[in-house]
């Protein structure tokens, strides 16, 4: 009888447990930790920090990882880099230490990306890292085993539709015919195989991190992610495993939006321009950029995955290093304002820097530190008690609350003449309650008005789309329009500029094109603005330096204050504009 008490009840009870377990952990539960952590690391290492970029003696243009893609190098070719891959320097360790100097409170590492190199010891395909190279060490495995000892939550990247390697997987047309491919049969024979590895053999896994879900349909990512949360229930699942249904929403790469979101979401972001390492890319991003959007994301309630590209030694590049050490230092004094951080009570953005917040307190992280120490925040609409630097509280900050009659709440900080941070200096802004803010389109204490395409009242069923960015696509029709509504307090002229952005041309990677050539006309107050729009020069976005938008002045037009409509009109679109007018923003300047 006691046999078979235990013959049933012990796999009844697992079960039940299981069930519970499953049952138990919802999205919001599993997204606790996530939320608080705020800044992870990204590891994008394999096959491609071989070539680093160069093949046959040529520079590929573009990401480094895409290199098999980008030069069409035939399986038989590109596999030949597995008897090369020997990566001595590697040091599971030193990474993690790496991340957490930074302050990076979580990692996620490719796994197996679109060339199908798995970088663990998996008994699906012998193309891995175990199998099929000299080195000859389960890289996955050391790097879980490192973060356990670190206590450090690891994810692990995974392409499930792009397989190169693969004729059933979608992504390599140079050597196979994809009206051949049975996707289907590739996601349950190897892709869901290896998920199942990695949520099998490796410890309690934080995240897996799907991405460019082609090709897949709503019930192939519910199998997806049914197999995660059976196998590993508090396992995090991105937005990129298809068809929102994902834990969280996972922007474009580098794509930081421009409002406040109400919803969770992560940006996959580069320190340079590439996610594999390459040789020639220099391009690296300044640690004040990086603190810069890291607070940036934070007060839109999002999270920043930082990317490296280690090298074929198994080495972060050093001005990785050095960069992330930047930040993590930042961090030791102001990380109050970001981690378990919540977004800003204001929508949308503002020059000098951003807001975030915790419980009863404001983190103004200002990046443009005023000349004489005045500091100026219309909207907010709750009480202030005191302010303090939060690298030096000892030092004085004023503060005086205004009501001036025609604008909205004023609050009026008198700053040390002296940032004490050369990036980014956090100001701390106790309050008599939680943070609320006006939420409509202000004018800013410095005249300026900025309207973001994130913004715009669009017609219903207009075809116009508009990115996380603000910017427009499928502007092709004279007809359609962009309105905002807006306050305005002080009356003069005011300078219209638009702000359009150059588009990756069809076809080419990394070509992003300007066009230009189309009219736009602006209408607000009964004025009427138009001109066509021509490159006056690039203006850097400095929360998105690989993304500058290209300035045209409109004109100029007179507002008194009181609450505003403007209208945009495309009078004359250029044929030759690739998918319509790509317009993110319009900015009201004043003359004065
Ligand atoms: C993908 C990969 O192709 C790339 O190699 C890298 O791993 C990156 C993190 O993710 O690239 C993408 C995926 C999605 C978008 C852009 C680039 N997107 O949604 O705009």
């Amino acid at each position: 009888m006691r046999r078979f008490r235990s013959f049933v009840l012990v796999p009844l009870l697992a079960m039940t447990t299981l069930v519970l377990a499953t049952a138990g952990t919802s999205s919001q539960d599993r997204l606790t930790w996530w939320r608080d952590a705020r800044f992870g690391m990204f590891i994008h290492w394999g096959l491609y920090s071989i070539p680093a970029g160069e093949w046959k003696g040529q520079q590929v243009p573009g990401i480094g990882e895409w290199i098999m893609n980008r030069a069409k190098i035939p399986v038989k070719e590109y596999e030949q880099l597995a008897s090369q891959f020997n990566p001595v320097k590697f040091n599971a360790d030193e990474w993690v230490k790496t991340a957490q100097e930074a302050g990076q409170k979580y990692m996620v590492i490719t796994a197996k990306h679109h060339d199908g190199f798995a970088m663990f010891h998996s008994k699906v395909s012998k193309y891995n890292v175990y199998d099929a190279t000299p080195f000859h060490r389960d890289v996955i495995g050391e790097l879980a085993a490192a973060c356990k000892r670190h206590g450090m939550p690891l994810g692990f990247y995974y392409s499930q539709t792009q397989d190169w390697h693969e004729k059933d997987a979608v992504g390599n047309i140079w050597d196979f015919d994809p009206k051949h491919a049975n996707f289907d049969k590739y996601l349950h024979e190897k892709a869901m195989p290896q998920v199942r590895e990695l949520l099998t053999n490796y410890g309690p896994v934080a995240l897996i991190w799907f991405d460019t879900p082609r090709d897949i349909t709503a019930a192939q990512s519910k199998e997806l992610v049914d197999l995660v949360h059976k196998l590993q229930p508090n396992c995090l699942v991105d937005g990129r495993v298809g068809n929102d249904a994902g834990d969280y929403r996972s922007t474009g790469d580098n794509e930081i939006p421009s409002k406040r979101m109400n919803y969770d979401w992560e940006v996959p972001a580069t320190l340079n321009d590439t996610w594999g390492f390459k040789k020639n890319d220099s391009n690296w991003k300044s640690p004040q950029t990086l603190i810069r959007q890291l607070v940036d994301i934070v007060s839109k309630n999002g999270n920043y995955l930082l990317n490296v590209g280690p090298t074929s030694e198994g080495l972060i590049p050093q001005p990785s290093v050095e960069r992330l050490q930047a930040v993590g230092a930042w961090l030791k004094t102001n990380g109050d304002a970001v981690y378990a951080a919540k977004p800003s009570p204001f929508p949308y953005e503002f020059n000098w820097g951003s807001i975030t917040t915790k419980e009863n307190r404001l983190f103004l992280n200002v990046v443009e530190w005023p000349k004489d120490g005045r500091f100026t925040l219309y909207g907010l609409q709750t009480g202030v008690q005191r302010a303090s630097l939060l690298a030096r509280p000892e030092d004085v900050v004023t503060v005086a609350k205004d009501k001036t009659s025609g604008t909205p709440p004023v609050l009026n900080l008198k700053l040390p003449a002296h940032a004490p941070d050369p990036n980014v200096s956090v100001v701390a802004v106790d309050l008599d309650g939680p943070p609320k803010a006006n939420q409509e389109l202000i004018q800013q204490p410095d005249g300026s008005v900025t309207l973001n395409g994130q913004f715009a009242d669009l017609p219903s069923g207009t075809p116009i789309k508009i990115s996380n960015r603000g910017i427009t696509s499928n502007w092709t029709d004279p007809s359609q329009k962009l309105e905002w509504t807006f306050e305005v307090y002080r009356p003069g002229r005011y300078q219209v500029i638009a702000r359009t952005t150059p588009v990756k041309s069809a076809g080419g990677w990394d070509t992003a094109q300007w066009s230009g050539g189309d009219e736009l006309q602006a209408s607000v107050e009964g004025h009427n603005v138009s001109h066509t729009l021509s490159d006056e020069g690039k203006i850097p976005d400095p929360r998105n330096p690989l993304y500058p938008d290209v300035k045209t002045t409109l004109g100029e037009v007179t507002l008194s204050p009181g609450t505003k409509r403007l209208t945009v009109q495309a009078t004359k679109i250029n044929p030759e504009t690739k998918g319509g007018i790509h317009l993110r923003e319009i900015e009201l300047i004043p003359m004065s």
